[in-house]
């Protein structure tokens, strides 16, 4: 403002344009903000997320540049759900994630993310929604065929990831090398720059289909299932995505989803609708 060379006459008009924006600003936003806009999203009625190009069958990009696979559905059929039917998927690093949506760049983080304590005090989270493996993949002459077999090999893991976090405190006698995404991992064990790469189990899965890579090691990471990230505070969306969730669950759409993007790996009984965990756990009585 400044710096401008404005006439009296632009002064005036200059002010009172701010104050009408103001006051406009004023009575009716706050009203709008919860009737308009009840999840505090950047753009009312667009959901922006941030997720991973490469992290299939989780969250990737397909040829034409959507974004789709099983946490991408899964988070549309919940948003749906919510009222919002206009979700933005947008690619970023996983180690930029979380903190992107915490400053308000994002609505939501979606990429198969675990649950934990420590991320907690950046973000968040909807309940859980998937709890699987973390797998060491490598190729079939490496020579690795479980976890004993990384002693002074190199083992790439993505940055942030709850790989790394695993193998900087149980993988101590490898070397790890951290890469930015999944992609680039993969090249390095394709070319042998490194010996291995620790990433989630049905991504694992997908590279393996396609490079004829295997699968040296599954660790459980049941502790930490999968939940959708959120700015903190915004408890009306975060308890509109968790009412969403429970929703998808129990009328079998988590199910079908699991089954489409998943074919051939365990049904966990957790996420089944309740009649189903039920009827499994203990079989009804044959009249
Ligand atoms: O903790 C697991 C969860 O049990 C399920 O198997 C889905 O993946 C996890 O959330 C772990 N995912 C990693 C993480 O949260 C890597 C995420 C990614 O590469 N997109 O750090």
């Amino acid at each position: 403002m400044k710096k401008k060379n404005l006439r009296p006459a632009g002064i005036a008009a200059a002010a009172l344009a701010a104050v009408l924006a103001l006051s406009g600003c004023g009575s009716t936003s706050a009203a709008s903000s919860t009737e308009n806009n009840p999840y505090g999203l950047i753009q009312p009625g667009t959901i922006r997320v941030a997720s991973l190009g490469d992290s299939k069958p989780y969250t990737f990009a397909d040829a034409s540049g959507n974004f789709t696979g099983f946490d991408v559905e899964l988070f549309k059929d919940v948003a749906h759900r919510a009222g919002v039917d206009n979700v933005v998927f947008t690619g970023q690093d996983f180690s930029g994630l979380l903190a992107a949506v915490a400053n308000g760049q994002f609505d939501a983080g979606v990429a198969a993310i675990g649950i934990t304590d420590k991320r907690k005090e950046t973000v968040d989270f909807s309940d859980g929604y998937l709890a699987g493996y973390l797998t060491v993949i490598t190729t079939k002459t490496s020579g690795i065929t479980n976890v004993d077999g990384l002693a002074g090999k190199r083992l790439g893991v993505v940055q942030g990831t709850l790989q790394e976090a695993y193998a900087v405190k149980n993988f101590t006698s490898a070397s790890l090398v951290r890469f930015p995404d999944n992609n680039t991992a993969i090249a390095a064990v394709n070319s042998g720059t490194v010996d291995a790469h620790f990433l989630d189990y049905e991504a694992a899965k997908a590279y393996e289909d396609q490079h004829g890579l295997v699968s040296a090691a599954d660790i459980p990471s049941f502790d930490a299932p999968a939940g959708f990230a959120v700015a903190k505070g915004k408890t009306a969306f975060k308890e509109a995505l968790n009412k969403g969730l429970a929703a998808a669950m129990e009328d079998g759409t988590w199910k079908k989803l699991y089954q489409k993007w998943f074919p051939g790996s365990p049904m966990p009984k957790q996420y089944l609708p309740k009649a189903e965990q039920t009827a499994s756990a203990s079989p009804a009585p044959s009249k």
